[in-house]
């Protein structure tokens, strides 16, 4: 699938600091550092409406990542996926008496839009889940070969995971047994299930049903893939059997995550299947979480077309902690209008305080976990020193209007 356009990048003095991101497998920040290429997977949209600012957030998020490792002289191999076959979207078509592959086609472009306006970094593939259908296809049949999952002999054709396949399973969510079984029915996860050998056996593989799209599925038979399998093999394909990163948000922790790791390490005999499991906080509005199905959403498009400039979007949505559940509220996006045009006023001067020290400082901040807050303050203190009129380096100016846009994605 077309990946959107990329923009310049400015290349900035000296060299970055090791990121170092919060893992949620071992529940503590540790260094991510990539031996050469960095590698990171991030679970993309479901393409049956507009991006919200949740999304956003969460694209975000990993366009920080992808900049500091970039920063620290590591190229970076980024995939990141899009679910165009899945229940919601076909929900969605018939809701609105719509053809799926329209609707998903629509969704997918307005997303690419939204990205390029929010200077997300592209990443190297973009893949969609139709495109992969043969090659997940033949990972279900080598799991089922290799007795890690079952079919149901009900006549549909489902094939289940076997989560006894793996004595790691709920390592990567941290999560009791009882807290499992109450998430994976939110989640897409259907427990009573008849005749899974364990309510929290994930799917594989459903079987082709009438009035459903399916694709054929060699010795599986015609259906279309189960969710996590998808993630799973889009990885491995593209990144290997290992990867630096695996991202997405914190509603993935589980299941979509811990099975994505299950199914890749029972294929590949190696775990974990990614050095950091790195989840973003959730965006809500009027206290509960964004999210399609409740209908509360902002979108990035709506307020594009409503003049607002993604530059102020971008800051409003890094202005909080990329792991802390926040809110969005009007304030918010009023701030950081005001913050941008500081910054940009200051952008401008003729000159200002050290800007290498604010380099140092902004990389310093981001470099721990991707703290935003203290650069963005850093950032501050060092507009707020040069509008209130310090002389100084003629060339700081123009460092930090470099920096703010290398590291931060904004650009002045
Ligand atoms: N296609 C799957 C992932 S394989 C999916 O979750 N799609 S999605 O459209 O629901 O979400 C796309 C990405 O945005 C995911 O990484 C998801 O975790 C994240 N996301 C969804 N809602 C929010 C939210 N309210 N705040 C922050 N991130 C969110
Ligand atoms: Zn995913």
């Amino acid at each position: 699938m077309e990946s959107w356009a990329g923009h310049e990048v400015p290349r900035l003095p000296g060299r970055g600091e090791p990121l170092a991101l919060y893992d949620s497998a071992r529940q503590a920040v540790h260094p991510s550092e990539p031996a050469d290429a960095g590698s990171m997977y991030v679970c993309g949209i479901t393409p049956y409406d507009a991006t919200h600012l949740g999304h956003a957030a969460t694209m975000i998020t990993f366009d920080l990542v992808q900049r500091m490792w970039r920063d620290a002289g590591r190229p970076v191999r980024y995939v990141q996926n899009v679910t165009d076959i899945d229940d919601p979207l076909l929900e969605r078509a018939a809701r609105d008496g719509e053809d799926w592959v329209v609707l998903a086609m629509r969704e997918t472009a307005l997303f690419r839009e939204d990205m390029e306006a929010l200077r997300i970094i592209p990443p190297a593939h973009y893949v969609g889940a139709v495109e992969s259908i043969p090659d997940i296809a033949d990972k279900v049949e080598v799991l089922l070969k290799d007795g890690a999952a079952y079919r149901l002999d009900d006549g549909t054709g489902d094939v289940y995971f076997d989560i006894s396949a793996t004595p790691r399973f709920g390592y990567e969510s941290n999560l009791t047994r009882e807290q499992m079984l109450e998430i994976f029915p939110e989640r897409g996860g259907d427990p009573d299930r008849a005749g899974k050998r364990d309510p929290l056996d994930p799917l594989l593989w459903r079987g082709a049903r009438e009035g459903e799209p399916s694709w054929p599925g060699g010795e599986l038979g015609p259906g279309r893939p189960g969710w996590h399998i998808e993630c799973a093999v889009i990885a491995l394909n593209l990144l290997g059997d290992r990867i630096d990163v695996q991202g997405g948000g914190n509603d993935l922790l589980f299941p979509h995550h811990e099975a994505s790791a299950a199914h890749a390490e029972r294929l590949t005999g190696q775990a974990p299947f990614a050095e950091h499991y790195v989840h973003a906080g959730m965006i809500g509005l009027d206290g509960e979480k964004m999210s399609k199905s409740r209908g509360n959403l902002v979108f990035v498009s709506r307020l594009r077309a409503d003049k607002v400039d993604p530059m102020a979007i971008r800051l409003a949505l890094i202005s909080g902690h990329y792991r802390s559940d926040r809110t969005w509220t009007d304030d918010l996006l009023t701030a950081a209008h005001e913050r941008l045009d500081r910054w940009r006023r200051a952008a401008a001067a003729p000159a200002g305080p050290s800007g290498a020290e604010l380099l140092a400082e902004v990389r310093a901040r981001l470099a721990d976990d991707l703290d935003t807050p203290g650069a963005l303050a850093a950032a501050d203190r060092w507009a707020d020193a040069t509008l209130a009129g310090t002389t100084g380096d003629p060339e700081a100016p123009a460092l930090f209007a470099k920096t703010v846009d290398a590291l931060l994605g904004i650009r002045l």
